[in-house]
């Protein structure tokens, strides 16, 4: 298995029209998870992976492990609650530029993910495993889960590749920051973002970002910086790379998970750091292409395509 992860993945409800929610009528339904769109990023460009979840015994969650599996994710760990629902949550598009999410998420079947989830999963052939901070913030039992199934990776030296992916709506600033700092310590690859730094560090800095990191315990560290490229640091090589430029941002939701599959898939690749942030920020930017978390994720020959024709400087 290239990569492993675990996450809860909700549908998403749109409007077509911007406005109070109120006042829409007509909706479109897509799937959206952090974990699982960078799983299906990478499915698309042909690693293997596999996802670890729980969705209700409905017609969302049907309509969640249809999609993840018809985007080439092994779901065999995903499991069917039949106590609880699956989550979903609705956006709502104050104008052209500004939308707010409401999260109908609270107790959800992925929610109540539990240490016994992780207990027939054999990791042994796992490359990586891929964490966000959304996961352990769901519920207790999610914590636990993670903490286990970290242990059990480390064990089997897998490496750990973790996107802090803050929800503020999800964390309380104390507790939620001191867990996702604890994740930090324990991951080889670590991505925060700028609002990241600041929710965890008190610093929108980047190269402060990533030593605060480090001091931590984390290897490699990629300082995502949106229309600025991206940051990387460890203890043999840094640098920065450049964004690639795209005419305008259609929807940027989904980008660090794109982002994450790009780093990733150039990690498997065996590319330099340089050569796998540059793949990373490309997949990043034709995710904000597209409406959507997954729509806009690459086949590896339209990737080709976008960064041959957005060729970079070598600085
Ligand atoms: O990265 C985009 C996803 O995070 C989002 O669409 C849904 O997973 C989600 C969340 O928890 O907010």
């Amino acid at each position: 298995m290239d990569v492993l992860s675990i996450g809860e993945t909700m549908v998403l409800f749109s409007p077509k029209t911007s406005g109070q929610l109120r006042y829409a009528n007509d909706f479109s339904a897509r799937i959206a998870g952090a974990e699982s769109n960078t799983l299906i990023g990478l499915a698309k460009l042909g690693y293997q992976t596999s996802w670890i979840s729980r969705v209700g015994n409905d017609e969302l969650g049907a309509k969640i492990v249809s999609a993840v599996r018809g985007e080439g994710v092994d779901t065999t760990h995903v499991k069917q609650d039949k106590e609880a629902s699956t989550g979903l949550f609705l956006k709502e598009k104050t104008n052209a530029q500004t939308s707010s999410i409401f999260y109908y998420r609270k107790d959800s079947a992925a929610s109540k993910m539990t240490p016994k989830d992780i207990e027939n999963i054999d990791v042994s052939d796992t490359k990586y495993l891929y964490l966000t901070g959304i996961t352990p913030a769901l519920s207790q039992s999610c914590e636990e889960a993670i903490s286990t199934l970290l242990h059990k990776a480390k064990q089997k030296k897998v490496t750990i590749v973790f996107d802090p992916n803050i929800r503020k709506k999800l964390l309380d600033k104390t507790s939620g920051a001191e867990q996702i700092r604890k994740i930090i310590g324990l991951s080889d690859i670590v991505l925060p973002g700028k609002s990241e730094g600041d929710f965890l560090f008190d610093t929108t800095e980047t190269t402060e970002i990533s030593q605060r990191c480090r001091d931590l315990g984390a290897g490699t560290v990629v300082v995502k910086l949106g229309e600025k490229g991206a940051y990387y640091e460890n203890k043999e090589t840094s640098g920065f790379v450049d964004a690639y430029s795209v005419p305008y941002v259609v929807d940027p939701v989904g980008a660090g998970d794109g982002f994450a599959a790009g780093l990733l898939s150039g990690l498997l690749d065996g590319l330099a750091w340089k050569e796998a942030v540059k793949r990373a920020c490309a997949m990043g930017a034709l995710v904000t292409q597209v409406d959507g978390d997954i729509e806009g994720l690459p086949s590896r020959e339209q990737l080709k395509i976008f960064m041959e024709s957005n060729m970079q400087d070598d600085v």
